[in-house]
């Protein structure tokens, strides 16, 4: 019954530190609401309107106006300390398992970034989210050429290894989309010529499901995201099998081109 008024969580430690943040302050907000409520229905019943009586008529209460005004602001400082102290372990991503870190690269240097958080040991999997209508890609690091090509890449399921820590990079190539998986923490856009960055680190296997959250077009509602954590052996399995896909259908791309060439004569068709 909570789960339904609280923020979804349980797949990564940021969206589980985003609940309980939320939980607190809806305890201490509910407690607040419940007081004045009771007082206010306390008052409109003991005294309620009766005929010929007289109200007290009272103009103001230094102490009781010092003291609703200092507690007030107590319990906001109160908030904003709590806020405070849980918002590192948000934005900061911890190392990755023992096993994730095989797969880690250390990006320190390369990925330099004010906005990127990175792991105390600075290693992270770092994967590229591309909005685009209405599809989101996902690119992982291997490129094998100089130019960045070559990188293996999926469509619409992300799939990552478990206790590893996943930094995203979220870039959009035409309009404004929002990238957001609830049970993994919080909610990015994907705005042309910018970078978002955010982390994720799963510990048990599943399937994580959300969708683009900015309307971006007619076809918004279907485009949905899915992220995948199966355990490190298995994803080197499945990441080799992309780059062998991928490179088959480019060899076909290649075939179906020249012969497309030969057949319409215009051989200088150029090869990319
Ligand atoms: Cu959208």
């Amino acid at each position: 019954m909570l789960a339904f008024f609280t923020p979804e969580s349980g797949g990564s430690p940021n969206a589980n530190q985003i609940d309980s943040l939320y939980k607190i302050l809806l305890a201490i907000a509910l407690v607040i609401f419940v007081a004045v409520m009771g007082a206010l229905i306390y008052a409109l019943i003991r005294f309620r309107a009766r005929k010929g009586a007289v109200p007290a008529q009272i103009r103001g209460n230094t102490r009781l106006e010092i003291g609703w005004t200092t507690a007030a602001a107590v319990i906001l400082v109160a908030l904003a300390v709590l806020t405070f102290a849980k918002l590192s372990s948000i934005e900061n991503p911890p190392n990755s398992g023992p096993e994730g870190d095989a797969l880690a690269s250390d990006s320190g240097a390369l990925l330099a970034s004010a906005d990127r958080k990175l792991p105390p040991n600075s290693k992270a999997l770092d994967i590229t989210v591309i909005g685009r209508q209405y599809i989101w890609q996902y690119v992982y690091p291997g490129a094998n050429e100089p130019d960045g090509l070559g990188a293996p890449y999926s469509y619409q399921r992300m799939v990552v290894p478990t206790n590893t820590t996943v930094s995203l990079d979220i870039v959009s190539s035409d309009v404004v989309h929002a990238w957001w998986i609830p049970e993994l923490g919080g909610k990015f856009q994907a705005v042309p010529g910018y970078h978002n960055y955010t982390w994720f680190k799963i510990s048990k296997p599943g399937v994580y499901r959300g969708q683009c959250a900015f309307l971006c077009g007619r076809g918004h509602a279907r485009m949905i995201a899915e992220v995948k954590a199966v355990p490190p052996a298995q994803f080197d399995a499945w990441l080799a099998n992309q780059k062998q896909l991928i490179a088959e259908a480019n060899a076909a791309a290649h075939l179906a081109r020249a012969k497309l060439g030969a057949q319409t004569g215009a051989g200088q068709v150029e090869s990319p």
